[in-house]
């Protein structure tokens, strides 16, 4: 792994979620405004209507991770191994449902891999297959992801931290400005959100307001 585990965990405390279908204006402004706030670490997620594939999604990756490297910000690529490596981006993030975690380690060496998780039992299989962080959800409702699982809340994060899991952890799923404290009281290093930022008129000032619930 390129980091430590505790350098890690503070590049995980605002971690934005993005694709294009998520955006009110361009994503490489949206993605520069978001930086310019604050955000600490980028998963580019490019699934659902609309989105691109093929080399125009090439084309909008290579552009978001330029914007990263300069702004020293991690670039995670979503579920598309093949663009992880095409580009060599810093790791990918897979869910229950995507290729199996054991040969996605095999294919990225040391880059970062995450895993989405939703129980205790899911979580301690993520970590033997290597996962470098979780991420844990949904906390809450959430129209932006279609098919998820049941909102358990905050308190699956409470008991991955009472069964000893010290691995960093964000939560994900409907996480708005006025909730962050309750996922990080939980026991979360960080939160994921896409909406909270992807939907604002102004990402910058969104994400100033989130990183001030942290403190
Ligand atoms: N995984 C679980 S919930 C979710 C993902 C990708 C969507 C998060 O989006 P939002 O807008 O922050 O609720
Ligand atoms: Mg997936």
């Amino acid at each position: 792994m390129r980091y430590s585990e505790e350098e890690l965990r503070k590049k995980l405390q605002l971690y934005f979620v993005m694709g294009s279908n998520n955006c009110l204006k361009d994503p490489e402004i949206v993605l520069q405004e978001a930086i310019e706030g604050g955000i600490t670490f980028f998963q580019f997620r490019e699934k659902g209507t609309h989105a691109k594939k093929g080399s125009e999604k090439i084309k909008l990756a290579k552009k978001l991770q330029a914007i990263c490297k300069q702004n020293g910000i991690p670039f995670i690529v979503n579920d598309d191994l093949e663009l992880a490596l095409e580009i060599d981006a810093d790791g990918i993030h897979i869910g229950q449902e995507d290729e199996d975690p054991l040969k996605v380690r095999k294919m990225i060496g040391d880059k970062l891999l995450g895993i989405s998780v939703h129980n205790l039992n899911e979580a301690n299989q993520a970590l033997a297959q290597g996962a470098n962080y979780l991420g844990v959800g949904p906390m809450y409702e959430t129209t932006t992801k279609k098919d998820i699982r049941e909102v358990k809340g905050p308190e699956v994060i409470v008991e991955l931290r009472e069964n000893n899991l010290t691995v960093p952890i964000v939560g994900i799923g409907g996480i708005q400005k006025g909730l962050i404290k309750s996922v990080i009281e939980a026991g979360a290093d960080g939160v994921a959100v896409i909406s909270a930022i992807s939907n604002s008129e102004n990402p910058r000032e969104a994400v100033k307001d989130l990183l001030e619930e942290m403190k």
